[in-house]
């Protein structure tokens, strides 16, 4: 066997100071909170496919454009960044074996809290049903803008914790490599930090002086673009701390390895040099915005698949590595031997098999041309849920199964509840997407009430059952996790919490000489990737006069 990554593994066990792993603690439990309380009215969309209704079962809602923004901004927004809050700055500080900067985590708690808080009102109270995507004329009240603001807010003080930890660390390690574990996590943030600095000048340069009425009107497409600036790179801002996951911490948990520290480092790289500068692929339909533009951000697109094309070989070579040492032997004997038994690593590999449709679908949807046939209708919400949906929510349930019981010193409630949760999910997505991608070939619209829509088409009706169907699973998949994760908080036997995080060991080390120690110089591969983006973005701002067109519309 080769060399071990001492940094990786050494000191094994480094524990957080308890008022840290507390606030972490709490920033994951807003999170899960937040994935519960977002799938309901997944589950009233999802029947709606169906022809079934059931808003009328959820007490002070008023319209279907209000439970899906709710939906949308719980799931894909609180959710994914109050976990990334928690668990990135964690693996820093287990990677760097030193506690974080404690004003910078107390802030980033706060702002989330007080984002959540504000956001909660604005759309708990009708005033922002504008959905995720938050265009433009549509109107939200200013604290809707405001909340998500902090949002983002909250997760670059999460990172300005890494750094600060980061800088310490060097200081006592002159000349050594940085630790995977803690590159990987710090990388993913300073990827988003810089995709989300678009959607912050959007958002407090526009349209929240335009929801308080100090300015009259705005520029839709000029916002529209600037959301899609940052809109493409959060999904791998959601991706990115699951790949954390499967990367570092699932080969350990299968007995496994990584197979390559260097391999991994040039992922991250490529994810922070491609991931923003493709945003326009999710405006290949709107005037206004060159062909060549299009056409550039598309074949960009095709560049960050490649990194997810790497992550598939080298998880699944970590996967090989653990059957094998667990007695698995043929060509495909060692995929029996990983322990399926384990619902932490199922519902990671769960994961990993539908984020391969997802993957597929991806690509037909960055194709120009195929594109006019899915775009804005359910084909693409069917991509998305096997993306966000399940390679993301089913890793971030997955992790909770250890995660949890190691934060909060309690036993697992239950492994049988816990693993038919993932299976009752998978073959929920499975039911769904399908359904969703078939209806979508057939122009089934998405953002739909479908069951009370004045138009139907025959060729609907199946793929609208299916979702209703696969939907309801999901949903009693996330009914279940909700139960076993609330169970072991209240009711989990105390010392039972496995002891540690799963960090895994890599086969090659770090190297110390020659190109591979440049892969750290993280200031480098940042303004790279500021060059990209001026190439890709420079020539639209430049030439775009915008101009105040739309006052703001409320509709509900
Ligand atoms: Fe996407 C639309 C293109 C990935 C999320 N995407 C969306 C929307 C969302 C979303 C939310 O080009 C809708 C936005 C809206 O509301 O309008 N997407 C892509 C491409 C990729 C991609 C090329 N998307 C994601 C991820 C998301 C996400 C990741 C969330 C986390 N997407 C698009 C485009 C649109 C779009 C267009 C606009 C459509 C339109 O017209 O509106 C790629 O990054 C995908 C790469 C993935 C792979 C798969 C690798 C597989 C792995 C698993 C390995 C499995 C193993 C199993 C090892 C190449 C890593 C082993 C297991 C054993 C048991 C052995
Ligand atoms: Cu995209």
């Amino acid at each position: 066997m080769a060399a071990l990554t001492p940094t990786v593994l050494d000191p094994a066990g480094y524990e957080l100071p308890l008022e840290q792993r507390r606030l972490l603690r709490w920033m994951l439990y807003i999170g899960y909170a937040a994935l519960i309380a977002g799938v309901f009215h997944g589950l009233a969309n999802a029947l709606s496919y169906a022809g079934i209704s059931i808003l009328g079962w959820f007490p002070g809602l008023r319209t279907y454009y209000q439970g899906l923004t709710a939906h949308g901004v719980a799931n894909v927004l609180i959710f994914t960044f109050s976990f990334a809050n928690g668990f990135l700055p964690l693996m820093t500080a287990r990677a760097l074996s030193r506690p974080l900067d404690r004003r910078f985590l107390w802030a980033s708690f706060l702002a989330l809290l007080t984002g959540n808080v504000l956001v909660i009102y604005a759309v708990v109270s009708n005033q922002a049903s504008v959905l995720y995507t938050s265009y433009a004329p549509l109107q939200a009240h200013w604290t809707y803008y405001l909340g998500l603001v902090l949002v983002v807010v909250s997760t670059w003080l999460a990172l300005a914790s890494m750094l600060v930890d980061l800088r310490g660390w060097r200081r006592q390690h002159t000349g050594a490599r940085i630790p995977l574990l803690a590159y990987i996590s710090i990388s993913s943030y300073l990827m988003w930090f810089l995709a989300s600095l678009p959607v912050a000048v959007s958002f407090l340069g526009f349209l929240l002086p335009w929801s308080m009425g100090l300015v009259e009107r705005v520029d839709p497409l000029l916002t529209r673009t600037l959301f899609w600036f940052t809109g493409h790179a959060i999904v791998y801002a959601w991706l990115l701390p699951a790949y954390v996951s499967w990367y570092a911490l699932l080969p350990r948990q299968v007995g496994g390895s990584l197979i390559s520290d260097s391999y991994t480092r040039v992922v991250w790289i490529l994810f922070l040099l491609l991931s923003i500068p493709t945003g326009i692929h999710h405006q290949y339909t709107d005037p206004g915005i060159s062909q060549h533009l299009k056409a550039l951000h598309g074949v960009l697109t095709f560049g960050i698949f490649f990194p997810s094309l790497a992550t598939a070989f080298s998880v699944m070579a970590s996967l090989e590595i653990g059957g094998r040492r667990r007695g698995g032997t043929g060509l495909l004997g060692w995929i029996t031997r990983i322990p399926w038994g384990d619902p932490s690593v199922t519902a990671q590999l769960l994961a990993m098999l539908t984020f391969v449709l997802g993957g597929a679908t991806g690509l037909i949807n960055a194709s120009y041309t195929m594109n006019q046939v899915i775009h804005n209708t359910t084909w693409v919400p069917g991509h998305f849920h096997m993306t966000v949906g399940t390679a993301v929510a089913l890793t971030l349930m997955g992790v909770a199964y250890w995660l949890v019981p190691y934060l909060s010193g309690r036993g697992l409630y239950s492994r049988r509840l816990a693993l038919a949760s993932s299976w009752v999910y998978t073959i929920g997505i499975l039911i769904f997407a399908r359904g969703m991608i078939s209806g979508g070939l057939h122009g089934m619209p998405r953002r739909t009430f479908m069951a009370e829509a004045t138009y139907y088409s025959s060729e609907w009706r199946l793929p609208g059952l299916l979702t209703g169907v696969g939907g309801t699973l999901m949903f009693i998949g996330v009914m279940l996790f909700f139960l076993v994760i609330g169970l072991t908080i209240v009711a989990g036997r105390r010392g039972e919490q496995p002891s540690d995080i799963p960090v895994s060991e890599t086969l090659t080390a770090p190297a110390l000489t020659g190109w591979e120690p440049r892969l750290d110089r993280l200031g480098w591969w940042f303004a790279a990737a500021v060059l990209l983006i001026a190439i890709a973005y420079g020539p639209f701002f430049l030439s775009y006069a915008p101009e105040a067109v739309s006052p703001g519309f409320r509709v509900y």
